[in-house]
């Protein structure tokens, strides 16, 4: 049996399926991943943009580099991949999809029981009153929040900052339930999430990766890109 129908296999058995992913998902609408040979990583300094201190340095240029960031995205759409988990989940209304995306295509795409684990590009939250509103003012270096006057910020999890207890706490419910991890398109090295593989794997649940360059290696492997590979479990 080929590794892909031994994962539709596992798929079609599973009750309780579970999706994890990451910036690979994205890649073939065009949105660039982080690390890797194009990745943003190698033009840009995680440090001078993805951390609170960056931010309290210096708001505009945090500003600049994600209002660059929402307005590529929002020139991209879903790709077949995000497709595909919809046609999986019609077979598994209840499947969750937990993502490290920031992008919005997941939602764009349909998916259903969404949770996004760094937050939301489409997002700010203010630093004093912590309401968190749509913000899409591509012009605007440095928004006010209108309820009480504090400066707003992406709603993104950066560097050294602790997620979402809320989300944390949704996550480990799917992750107990689950009976399989499918992983699509993250390298693996960003914690928490880097270790979700790895928990449920201690109580033998299966893991499926789906990566050009798979990095898991107690996974059933599907080498290729997502686009490529997902439609392949959907149909
Ligand atoms: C394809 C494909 C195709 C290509 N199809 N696939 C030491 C110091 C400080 C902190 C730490 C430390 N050690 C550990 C930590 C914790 C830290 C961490 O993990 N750091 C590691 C880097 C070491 N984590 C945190 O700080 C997290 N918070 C936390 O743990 O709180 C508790 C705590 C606090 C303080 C200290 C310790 C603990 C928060 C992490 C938030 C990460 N945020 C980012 C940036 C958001 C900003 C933004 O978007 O602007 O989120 S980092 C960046 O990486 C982004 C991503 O979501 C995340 C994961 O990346 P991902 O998705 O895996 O992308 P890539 O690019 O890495 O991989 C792409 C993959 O796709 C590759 O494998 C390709 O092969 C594949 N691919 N084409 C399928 N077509
Ligand atoms: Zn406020």
């Amino acid at each position: 049996m080929d590794q892909i129908k031994l994962a539709r296999d596992l798929l079609d058995k599973s009750l309780n399926p579970l999706f994890l992913t990451g910036a690979g998902i994205s890649a073939e609408s065009g949105v660039p991943t982080f690390r890797g040979e194009n990745g943003l990583w190698k033009n840009y300094r995680p440090e001078e943009l993805a951390t609170p201190e960056a931010f309290r340095r210096d708001p505009a240029v945090v500003w600049e580099w994600y209002n660059w960031r929402k307005s590529l995205v929002s020139q991209k759409d879903p790709n077949a991949g995000h497709l595909a988990i919809n046609f999986i989940q019609e077979r598994h209304p209840e499947m969750g999809v937990i993502t490290q995306n920031v992008d919005g295509l997941h939602q764009r795409a349909g998916n259903k029981n969404l949770v996004e684990l760094h937050g939301n590009l489409f997002f700010a939250r203010c630093v004093k009153c912590n309401g968190i509103v749509e913000y899409q003012d591509y012009d605007n270096n440095s928004p006010q929040c209108e309820s009480c006057g504090g400066r707003l910020r992406p709603h993104i999890v950066w560097f050294g900052e602790q997620l979402d207890p809320e989300v944390i706490g949704r996550v480990n419910r799917y992750l107990q339930k689950t009976d399989l991890l499918v992983i699509v398109g993250t390298s693996g090295v960003v914690y928490p999430a880097a270790g979700f593989a790895s928990t449920v794997a201690l109580r033998g649940v299966k893991v499926i990766e789906i990566n050009p360059e798979p990095v898991i290696d107690f996974a059933l492997q599907l080498k290729g890109g997502a686009g490529e590979v997902l439609p392949h479990l959907s149909g």
